[in-house]
């Protein structure tokens, strides 16, 4: 056994024995209460998970064990000669609860590159979709298609006893995230660059050798997809792609099959498809008003615009945060570092300085801040990543760090199937009348 996997399991022995205790001493303790408009809307603000590998505040954002966003990109090993903090480290630190050294990061680096093989049949599922599908709906197909690999679809198959769950879970995961970059890239390079494919280079980081098989050279590319990378990764388990892993995974269905699902929850607008939005938004009103930077005015009657017409503004709200989200101020110190002329950039950041005071005159906005997707776009089409309908899929691959760290830590710590009551509405309307 690695001697990450080995620092895992004890991690997880300790903490099943303090759960134990929890459910034992502690078990009937209520945590929340339940109102008849949280059960219609979105179960909003109900406290009822457990998710190890990261927690949110309103007001400040995501931590990540811990450590937030600012104080991960001080304290996570770099790259040789970078500064932005290694994907690897993360979903080490997400894992174990402890910060890595380099040499984890390094270690952990070698083991995905090892693990990275794709079959030949998922490349087979990629081709055997239209030219025209959505990246999305290739990247899910191709991580289903990816399924006969599971470890422990085979072992569950063969008998195994529930204590070795967590083992074949935590392979699979590796396999998974390993595999992952191979498969976006393949997916770009088919859709926008007739399939001329780049053979991965097995002596680059993670993200490094992801930038690279999707075509781009730029050192400050691969720093930028370090970078989102780690800053899309986890969200705690609420959001709709991190739930949707775990309840999937609850049914003890393997980490291909959880993930392919929370992908899929990862593709609505309302979620990881907003960062396509939010680019399409910005260059149609560009468009609109004949290219250029437009001014605050001009920002101020698009948004409007936009809202009259019964639609979001992308990138703008949030369903837990009340503050400009520290994923976007990350991006943003990265822009000002790396390109602080671009257009689109400078477009953010006044749509930044125009939206929030907009949506809050709506009165009924409870966040009108930027979230993580409100930046994201403009740095990409900086270094020639224009292809939008593409970006969720980034997220997707980083995604999977969290959302897969977090299943390991499911079948460790044996967390049940989920399944919450429901009711019908005329239930509701009974007990609203007291009968
Ligand atoms: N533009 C216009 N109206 C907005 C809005 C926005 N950006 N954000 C919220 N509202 C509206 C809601 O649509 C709702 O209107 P309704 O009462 O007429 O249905 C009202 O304000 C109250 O919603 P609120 O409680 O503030 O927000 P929710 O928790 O229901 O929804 C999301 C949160 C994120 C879905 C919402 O803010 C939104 O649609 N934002 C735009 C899409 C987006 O950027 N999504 C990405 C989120 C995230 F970062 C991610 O998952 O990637």
């Amino acid at each position: 056994m690695s001697y990450i996997k080995e620092k895992f399991k004890a991690k997880a022995d300790e903490l099943s024995a303090e759960v134990k205790d929890l459910l034992k001493n502690h078990g009937t303790k209520k945590i929340d209460e339940v109102t008849v408009a949280q059960a219609y809307q979105g179960m909003r603000g109900i406290t009822g998970l457990v998710t190890e590998t990261s927690l949110l505040d309103a007001n400040e954002g995501i931590r990540f064990r811990g450590y937030s966003i600012p104080e991960l990109r001080e304290h996570l090993p770099k790259a040789p000669g970078g500064q932005e903090p290694l994907p690897e480290g993360l979903f080490y630190l997400m894992l174990i609860g402890e910060l890595p050294t380099e040499a984890d990061v390094q270690n952990l680096s070698s083991v995905l590159s090892r693990r990275s093989h794709v079959p030949n049949h998922v490349f087979d599922a990629i081709e055997a979709l239209p030219v025209s599908t959505h990246p999305m709906t290739m990247f899910t197909v191709a991580v289903m298609a990816l399924q006969t690999e599971s470890v422990f679809a085979k072992a569950y198959a063969d008998g195994m006893s529930k204590k070795d769950y967590w083992s074949y879970m935590y392979e699979d995961s590796l396999n998974l995230i390993a595999r992952l970059p191979r498969i976006a890239a393949y997916i770009y390079r088919r859709k926008y660059k007739n399939g001329d494919h780049i053979q991965p280079d097995g002596m680059l980081d993670w993200a490094a050798n992801f930038a690279h098989m999707l075509g781009y050279r730029n050192e400050d590319f691969k720093e930028l997809m370090r970078l989102y990378m780690v800053i899309h990764a986890d969200h705690e388990g609420g959001n709709v792609s991190a739930h949707t892993t775990h309840l999937v995974g609850s049914a003890l269905s393997d980490a291909y099959l959880s993930f392919a699902a929370g992908l899929n929850g990862l593709a609505g607008p309302l979620h990881g498809l907003a960062n396509q939005e939010v680019i399409k938004w910005i260059l149609d009103m560009r468009e609109e008003l004949g290219g250029g930077m437009p001014d605050k005015a001009q920002i101020e009657a698009y948004v409007k615009k936009t809202l009259a017409e019964g639609k979001v503004v992308p990138g703008y709200g949030h369903a837990v945060l009340r503050k400009t989200d520290p994923r976007f101020t990350a991006q943003m110190e990265f822009a000002k570092k790396h390109l602080p002329d671009e257009e689109l950039v400078r477009i953010v950041w006044l749509v930044y300085e125009t939206v929030p005071d907009i949506l809050k005159d709506l009165g009924k906005v409870k966040n009108p801040w930027p979230n993580v997707d409100a930046h994201s776009g403009a740095l990409l089409v900086h270094y020639g990543l224009v292809e939008y309908e593409f970006y969720t899929v980034l997220f997707g691959v980083s995604r999977a760090l969290g959302v897969l760290a977090s299943l390991c830590w499911d079948r460790a710590l044996g967390l049940s199937l989920e399944r919450p009551k429901s009711v019908t509405s005329e239930w509701m309307k009974l007990f609203v009348e007291g009968k």
